[in-house]
């Protein structure tokens, strides 16, 4: 393709896990240098922050997509490299991505059946992609960092819940009465930034300092173990049932005892899609959480960045 001086293209291949949308980023983005994940993801987020905007903010994206930018791995074993991010900001992990980036690779030609090693700023995962076309992720090492804290939230009251890291840092309600139903959004939304609020103004934190951006809600389903609703750093909610937050959940389960390493666990998301998940045990105070979910590729596109464009970068 020939394209006039004024136009920049990013080439990215969309996909969704479970109704949650990926945006990989396979050509045009800048030079990241060839340090560690967290160093480019770091290199990303102080230089290149408005590329991040320009295919993940309206009018090119939207609110709930999740973006993946797909990066030459440092160790010759690993398969790739990914960076996620989103409409706020950067992720550490991300399951529902992990599992859209292995889908959207296969897509491409680049990998096929079996176990692939990927790098991601907070450590190594391994994705499988199985005969159907499913894939399951070995996630970074999951923990309960803290059982049923307390926090008053304004126009709510008293809320507890369990702080966990799942590749991103969690609050997990159960008690919250809430119907967690697609005809219930808007009230589950305001609740889950109320109480995300009230956890950053009591500096309630992950016990590595880490902000916790991700709110989980759960309640019983009809089918699966349990569906939860999950509200993500930017205000959107996971159409899926979270990787990440279903590594949380499985860290508070097995730390409750309730469940057994190797036994399978259904996680349903709001709007009924479904992961199965299990956990190996690393120590006493870590699991490693297994994800399996499936991806659909929906779009190979090419962005295009038009200089003139006074929403090149993004609007917001
Ligand atoms: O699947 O881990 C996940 C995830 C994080 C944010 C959105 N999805």
């Amino acid at each position: 393709m020939t394209l006039s001086s004024r136009y920049t293209a990013v080439r990215a291949i969309d996909s969704h896990t479970a109704g949650e949308p990926t945006r990989l980023i396979i050509e045009g983005f800048p030079d990241l240098g060839q340090g560690s994940m967290a160093e480019r993801k770091a290199r990303l987020a102080g230089e290149f922050d408005p590329w991040r905007k320009a295919v993940i903010l309206e009018p090119r994206g939207n609110d709930v997509l999740v973006g993946a930018l797909l990066c030459t791995p440092c160790s010759s074993r690993a398969a790739a490299g990914v960076i996620f991010f989103n409409n706020s900001g950067y992720l550490g992990m991300c399951g529902h991505g992990t599992i859209g980036l292995v889908a959207s690779l296969a897509y491409l030609g680049r990998i096929s059946v079996g176990e692939h090693l990927i790098e991601t700023p907070v450590g190594d995962v391994r994705a499988t992609l199985h005969d159907d076309g499913s894939v399951t992720v070995e996630n970074v090492p999951a923990r309960r960092a803290g059982r049923q804290v307390a926090l008053e939230v304004p126009g709510y009251g008293r809320v507890c819940g369990d702080i966990a890291w799942g590749g991103n840092w969690f609050f997990l309600i159960s008690g919250h009465g809430l119907a967690v139903d697609t005809g219930n959004l808007e009230a589950l939304t305001a609740y889950g930034w109320a109480v995300r609020q009230a956890l950053e103004q009591h500096n309630i934190t992950g016990d590595d300092g880490g902000l916790i951006d991700h709110i989980e809600l759960f309640s019983d389903d009809a089918h699966a173990d349990s569906r939860s609703f999950v509200l993500c750093p930017g205000k959107a909610y996971d159409r899926s049932p979270c990787g990440t937050g279903t590594s949380a959940k499985l860290a508070c389960l097995a730390a409750d005892g309730k469940l057994q390493p190797g036994e399978q666990w259904r996680q349903a998301s709001v709007i009924g899609s479904e992961f199965t998940a299990s956990y190996r045990r690393l120590d006493e105070n870590q699991i490693i959480p297994s994800i399996r979910g499936s991806a659909f590729v929906c779009g190979d596109n090419t962005l295009l960045l038009d200089n003139r464009d006074p929403f090149v970068w993004g609007i917001g």
